[in-house]
Order: C-alpha cells, then sequence, then structure tokens
C-alpha cells in the first residue's frame, strides 16, 4: 500500500466514529483533494466501505480483515510495543527479519508482522503452515535487562498472554501445553517460538515469535495437520479479527512484561500453572537429542524449567523437550 494511502486509511481509522472532511486529511497529508478522493476510491475497491457525504467529508463504516499497518495502529491500546510496526504482505519469516531488524538495533518493542509467510519455521528448524490471509504471524523484539537462564520464561509469559487475549475476543478458554503450544480440546492452533541474542551472559535482544491459525478451514490444512492442529474459527464457528486479536495480545504481553520486570516471574508462572494442562499427569519428555523423560509433571520452577519426577522418585529438569501426554 502506497503511503499516502496508509496515511489516509490511518485518518480514517482515527476518526472512525465521526465524518473527516476532504479538506482536512489533504491538509495534513499535505496532498491534493483529488488524490484524496482517488486513493478513497481505491480503498474501496480494496473491500473497504467509506460514507462520502457532501460537506462531512469521509467515514470509515467497514474494513475487510485485511491487515494494514493502519489498521493495527487504530485501536492499539499499549504504550510502546507495536508503535513501530513493520508490516508485510507476503515475507518468508517475521522471525527471520525481527532477527535482522534486532541485529542492525530495532528498539524494544519493535513488532514484526506479515500476512502470509512462505517459509514461516519452528523449533529445532520445523516448519510453520502460515497460509495468505487467516492467521497472525509476527514477531516480536524486547530487550529486558536480564540474565539469558531467564529468556526461557518468555515463552510462558507469551503463551499467557495469547491465552488472555484469545478468552478476551473470542470467549474459548484454551490451554497451555509446555512449553510453546497452545491447544483447544487437545488440538493445537497457537505455536510460540522465543529466540535469543546474547553478548556474554547478558540478553540483548528476545525475539518472540507467534503463529495463531485464526480463520483457517481445517480442510485447507494440509493433510499432516488436519488432525493435530486447528483454528479459532473452526472452534467458535465464527471468523474474528485478527486486528483486534493482534491489539489485544500485545496490551496483555505489554502488561504482563511490566508485571516481570517490576516484581519478577512469580504471578506469570502462578497465571501459566492455571492454564497448563500437563501438570499433575504423566507425560513422556522427548529431548532433542532423543532421550525419552516419563514421569508425572510437577510443575514449572522459578525459570520456567518444567520438574518431571520419574517413577523412582527422582526429578528431572527439562529444559527444552515435545511432550506427549
Ligand atoms: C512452534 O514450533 O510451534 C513455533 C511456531 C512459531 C511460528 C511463528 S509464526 C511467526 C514467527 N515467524 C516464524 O517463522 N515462526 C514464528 P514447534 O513446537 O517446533 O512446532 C512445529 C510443528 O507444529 C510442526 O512440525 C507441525 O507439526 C506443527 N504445525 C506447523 N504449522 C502449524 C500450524 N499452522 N498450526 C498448528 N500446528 C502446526
Amino acid at each position: 500500500m502506497s503511503k499516502t494511502k496508509n496515511h489516509i486509511l490511518k485518518l480514517l481509522f482515527k476518526n472512525r466514529n465521526d465524518y473527516i472532511s476532504g479538506q482536512k486529511i489533504s491538509d495534513e497529508i499535505g496532498c491534493s483533494r483529488t488524490a484524496v478522493w482517488k486513493h478513497i476510491k481505491e480503498l474501496e475497491n480494496e473491500g473497504y466501505t467509506i460514507a462520502s457525504v457532501h460537506k462531512r467529508g469521509y467515514k470509515l463504516i467497514d474494513a475487510p480483515d485485511q491487515l494494514s499497518e493502519a489498521k493495527i495502529y487504530a485501536g492499539l491500546t499499549t504504550k510502546t510495543l507495536g508503535h513501530h510496526l513493520v508490516y508485510q504482505d507476503e515475507i518468508p519469516s517475521t522471525q527471520k527479519k525481527a532477527q535482522h531488524l534486532a541485529e542492525d538495533g530495532a528498539e524494544e518493542g519493535t513488532v514484526v508482522l506479515a500476512d502470509e509467510q512462505t517459509s514461516g519455521r519452528g523449533r529445532l528448524g520445523r516448519s510453520w503452515h502460515s497460509p495468505k490471509g487467516t492467521g497472525i504471524w509476527m514477531s516480536l523484539i524486547i530487550r529486558p535487562d536480564i540474565p539469558i537462564h531467564k529468556a526461557p520464561q518468555f515463552t510462558l509469559l507469551t503463551a499467557v498472554a495469547v491465552v488472555k487475549a484469545v478468552k478476551h475476543v473470542t470467549g474459548l478458554d484454551c490451554e497451555i501445553k509446555w512449553p510453546n503450544d497452545i491447544l483447544y480440546k487437545g488440538k493445537k492452533f497457537v505455536g510460540i517460538l522465543t529466540e535469543l541474542q546474547a553478548e556474554a551472559a547478558d540478553v540483548k535482544a528476545i525475539i518472540v515469535g507467534i503463529g495463531i491459525n485464526v480463520n483457517a478451514a481445517i480442510d485447507d490444512f494440509p493433510e499432516e495437520l488436519k488432525d493435530i492442529a486447528t483454528s479459532l474459527r473452526a472452534e467458535a464457528g465464527t471468523a474474528f479479527d485478527r486486528a483486534e486479536l493482534i491489539q489485544e495480545i500485545l496490551k496483555a504481553f505489554e502488561d504482563l512484561y511490566k508485571s516481570y520486570m517490576d516484581e519478577g516471574f512469580g504471578l506469570i508462572k502462578l497465571l501459566w500453572e492455571s492454564y497448563a494442562i500437563s501438570l499433575g499427569r504423566q507425560i513422556y519428555a522427548r529431548t532433542a537429542n532423543g532421550t525419552v523423560v516419563q514421569g508425572l509433571a510437577q510443575g514449572i520452577n522459578d525459570e520456567g524449567v518444567l520438574l518431571l519426577k520419574d517413577k523412582d522418585g527422582k526429578i528431572h529438569k527439562i529444559y527444552s523437550a515435545d511432550i506427549e501426554i
């Protein structure tokens, strides 16, 4: 989308409850009224419904579920998170882009968002299915002043933020499977990927990748995902506004992040445990080197590490693994 059109869209969103005159738009943007009119027509062709009333101006009535910077900014209630937003219709991976931006010094709170990822990725080089127009594929850059061993706590913080936001927007109660999956009735619809840039023992940046199946139809999933994955639309029977969910997630994340920096991991740990499915159950933890530990999931410790008690009563600390219940 051209810069001018994006700017007009931002003004329309900002004045959503009222008319804004063509003159005011052209003054603010520094283009002619004819140019404003041309862009409004283009927006209408793209699916926006815009009322146009003589002597009053333009008013946004309805917007398609098309992501754009303007749409996200319009309802964003965070103090800083997402204020620097990098949006692309198509990208190989928001995570990769965010990694590069963080290396180049991108400010804390920068968010990279795309409508489609062509090489979305999960942990350990797995791929993440990220089709066009139906999901949320985004990566957040944060720069907490913490030692690196605490970074995995941000996977748990993110999971809590997403569960809260999903509840707020859709009413669905979902569950967290340690460390990075969010499920609804046993099927995965959210994956979280937390990566780190460090200098010696300190965190320079944490890149939090969040993938959410929002409006995808199960029939459109690739064969290997049909039985294990779901989407919010498939579960609720109705489509959701991705921009609203993004705004809620960023708000919930920012609030939890503040609580984390002010008071530590305590509140997040409590919330996380209240949403976790595996606790108190016999589970298998398969680590990256293929070792499998079976035991009772007792909880997480203060660093977010999973504690498994095996049949001999020995406690295993699981730092990273896939869990089978
Ligand atoms: C994850 O990895 O669950 C982390 C996924 C993170 C994706 C986000 S999207 C924005 C950002 N940019 C990126 O490139 N990535 C991040 P893992 O625990 O390794 O799970 C990967 C596995 O989940 C795959 O092997 C599939 O079995 C399954 N999977 C792939 N795509 C899925 C989808 N759309 N929905 C549900 N499950 C999926």
